[in-house]
């Protein structure tokens, strides 16, 4: 049959990810679904999903066999991996009744909630908030495992993180950076289209040669760690130069008289020896950016490092006195939340219904958490595979393993972290229930559309939360809300509003048609309503008043920095059940640099082992220049029960280090030691 026998269902993908497809759904005649396909009206991404996508939609995420069809509660010992279903009733009294005895004897505050973003759609990821602020459970901050650190640092410069650049402005832009972001696994879109598309030149900045930056104008493989100093030896080459703002900085900026003597400290020599660039380089793409108008993305891997939140502020202060900001073709992006499409999403949540200040932790906290009985009596985990993502594997799976943990699961797989629960209950997919959807790049807005029914009795995110609220006794009516009461509440508030059904018949639409400027009226969310620099602010939280040159010196003797980015095969851990997507992984691999390789004496195919005190992981090495020496690439995403010898991800080497803010994830940092197996 050809495409145009089927009917067309417009819904847009709800993963955590930049380019926000739009997705149309080919449905048989009798309602089934025939096959999951690109939106051809999607402008990003024109009829064409992603690799990963295009095999897991049509794949594990509609295979009945591997979904989880009913509720689930244990039977054997913690962590055996044996349930039996039981009703939705059962499920919702028993769970409700553990968890108010829970606050009864030890405080809401020993239940946890982990969440992150299985899905981004606004209702699925945000309306379960609101059983969690009424309950007071502590909050496991989402965050913290992801892109605190630039947050943070982001809003003490700009004074907001979440209000980037339009991508349609790059028309007029001469020159993009792309720092600490690999858009061709993680934006595969804006690699294919977006970036080459751009009459501007094109410049990487990152310690991994991906294929974004071999497709690049110019690539920067600086030392991982060094950011902040490259930005202050860009900077140093525009005062040079005469390609400081003086303008622009006396209108809209503060702060550049405490950083002018640092930046004159960084003569491209030794900007050079910290980044372990070549000086030429460095002078170019310095000249490139800071002639402009220029686009800085500011990758959310550069923020994963010890002073990941430095490195931020570096960035924004080198855009800020190159005056690469207010003006077509200029910017800085790290993401796009709502807000910058002047829509308000969060009363989703349901802040108000905590009766105190919600206690939070950090991800980075969890293992030592629930160690700990007395802060740690439940956990409930949805919309996130803690035992894939998380860092200290070992620890956390020794946490779990408490057999007076309660733990609930919400889920669409049985993963790693299911197998420790008490309860796993059902969820339904995106494909399963109407929803919105906010892309974290571009400025637009997705329809989220039932497409087929749930598998079994798997039920919608709010729906299992509307339920066990029921269960609890909660009678708000913020639990009452129905999901389409939220849509028309969203929709209502887009610059030009519309109805569900509207949006369901267009698919994705631009909120803001023409280019936008960012920050236009050089007004800035901060107290002095300017940008930045010399932040007041950051000085009382702690932290440094300015940003500061700084460059991380690499690992010890013996030991490496191990990166572990984003794949094009997986999404965070999604997916990696998938075996088609499994085959394409081609098993856990850890890239090895030749002179590195050389000196361990490593032949390329060679099984290495990767330890340190947190624990130890055994991979196939393969030998490239594609990364830096003293660095490795081992990717994110595998679970570790498809790992067959070490049962373990790379994140079972990751301490959990802080980063200098939000106490984030410095996962980038991580350091082990290699040796060849014989
Ligand atoms: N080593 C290393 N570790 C990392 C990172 C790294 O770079 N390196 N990156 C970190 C980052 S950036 C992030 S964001 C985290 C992500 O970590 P996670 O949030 O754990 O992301 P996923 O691994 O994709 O797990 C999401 C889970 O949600 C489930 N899910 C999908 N849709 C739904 C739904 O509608 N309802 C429910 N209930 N569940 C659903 C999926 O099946 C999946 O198991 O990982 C972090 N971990
Ligand atoms: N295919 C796929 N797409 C994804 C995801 C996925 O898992 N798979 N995850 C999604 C999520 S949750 C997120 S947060 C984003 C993350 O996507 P990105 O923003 O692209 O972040 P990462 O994949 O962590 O790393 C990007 C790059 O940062 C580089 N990097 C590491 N350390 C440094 C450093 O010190 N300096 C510099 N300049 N660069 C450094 C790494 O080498 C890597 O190439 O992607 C989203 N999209
Ligand atoms: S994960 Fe990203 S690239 Fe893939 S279909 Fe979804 S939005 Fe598009
Ligand atoms: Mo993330």
């Amino acid at each position: 049959m050809a495409r145009d026998d089927y009917i067309e269902i417009k819904t847009t993908c709800t993963r955590d990810c930049y380019d926000g497809c739009g997705i149309t759904v080919l449905q048989n005649q009798d309602g089934s679904v025939y096959r999951v396909v690109g939106d051809r009206d999607h402008d990003l991404s024109r009829g064409s999903l992603c690799g990963k996508c295009a095999l897991a939609y049509n794949g594990v995420w509609r295979d009945p066999e591997v979904r989880l069809t009913t509720p689930l509660k244990r039977t054997g010992p913690k962590g055996s991996g044996t349930f039996e279903p039981v009703s939705w009733d059962d499920a919702f009294a028993d769970i409700a009744e553990r968890l108010k005895g829970i606050v009864a004897d030890r405080g809401a505050d020993s239940i946890l909630n982990t969440h992150y973003t299985g899905t981004c759609s606004k209702i699925a990821g945000g309306f379960p908030d609101r059983f969690f602020n009424k309950l007071g459970a502590t909050e496991v901050e989402p965050d913290t495992v992801c892109n605190m650190a630039g947050h943070v640092g982001l809003s003490y410069v700009l004074g907001a993180s979440a209000l980037g650049f339009d991508p349609l402005t790059a028309k007029d832009a001469n020159c993009i950076l792309v720092w600490g972001a690999n858009p061709s696994a993680s934006a595969p879109h804006f690699h294919k289209h977006w970036l080459p598309e751009a009459d501007a030149k094109v410049i990487v900045i990152d310690p991994i040669a991906h294929e974004t930056a071999k497709a690049a104008d110019m690539h920067l493989q600086l030392r991982p760690g060094t950011d902040a100093a490259l930005a202050f030896g860009m900077a140093e080459i525009a005062l040079r130069y005469g390609f400081i703002d003086f303008g622009f900085i006396d209108e809209a900026v503060v702060g550049w008289d405490d950083v002018h003597e640092d930046i004159r400290q960084m003569p491209v020599e030794r900007t050079a020896e910290l980044t372990g660039l070549d000086p030429d380089l460095i002078v170019e793409a310095a000249m490139a950016y800071a002639r402009g108008p220029s686009l800085m993305w500011i990758g959310q891997g550069m923020q994963r490092q010890k002073m990941g939140g430095n490195a931020f502020r570096a960035c924004a202060m080198l855009a800020a006195v190159t005056g690469n900001m207010c003006k077509p073709g200029a910017g800085l992006s790290f993401l796009n939340g709502a807000g910058a499409r002047g829509v308000d999403t969060g009363f989703i949540a349901g802040a108000h219904l905590a009766a105190n200040p919600r206690p939070a932790i950090s991800h980075m906290d969890l293992a030592d958490t629930l160690a700990d009985k007395a802060r740690a009596s439940a956990i409930v985990c949805w919309n996130n595979n803690i035992m894939a993502s998380s860092p200290e594997q070992n620890r956390l799976r020794e946490g779990l393993s408490r057999e007076d943990l309660f733990t609930v699961c919400v889920e669409l797989f049985h993963t790693d972290t299911t197998t420790y629960a008490d309860y796993v209950l059902p969820a339904a997919s995106f494909l399963e229930a109407d929803d919105v959807m906010f892309p974290y790049f571009n400025f637009t807005v997705g329809p989220v559309a039932q497409a087929m029914a749930p598998p079994g009795e798997a039920r919608p995110n709010q729906d299992i939360f509307r339920g066990l609220a029921h269960a609890m006794g909660y009678d708000d009516p913020e639990f009452a809300e129905t999901d389409r009461e939220i849509i028309d509440r969203i929709l209502e508030q887009l610059p030009e509003p519309m109805s569900f059904e509207d949006l369901k018949a267009t698919g994705t639409v631009r909120t803001h048609v023409e280019a936008q400027i960012q920050f236009a009226e050089k007004r800035f969310p901060t107290p002095s309503g300017k940008i930045e620099i010399a932040s007041d602010r950051a000085e009382a939280d702690g932290h440094p008043r300015v940003p500061l040159p700084h460059a991380d010196i690499g690992a010890g003797t013996g030991r490496y920095r191990v990166l572990s980015p984003a794949t094009k095969w997986t999404m965070n851990s999604s997916y990696a059940n998938d075996p088609r997507i499994r085959a394409k992984m081609e098993g856990p691999v850890c890239f090895i640099n030749p002179r590195d390789a050389g000196a361990e004496n490593i032949a390329d195919g060679a099984r290495v082992r990767l330890s340190n005190d947190q624990g130890a992981l055994e991979l196939s090495a393969t030998i490239t220049t594609d990364v830096t020496p003293g660095s490795l690439l081992v990717y994110k995403g595998v679970w570790p029960m498809f790992d067959d010898v070490s049962h373990a991800n790379v994140n079972v080497l990751n301490p959990g280090d802080k980063t200098d803010m939000g106490e984030s994830c410095c996962v980038h940092g991580v350091e082990a030691a290699l040796e060849v197996l014989g």
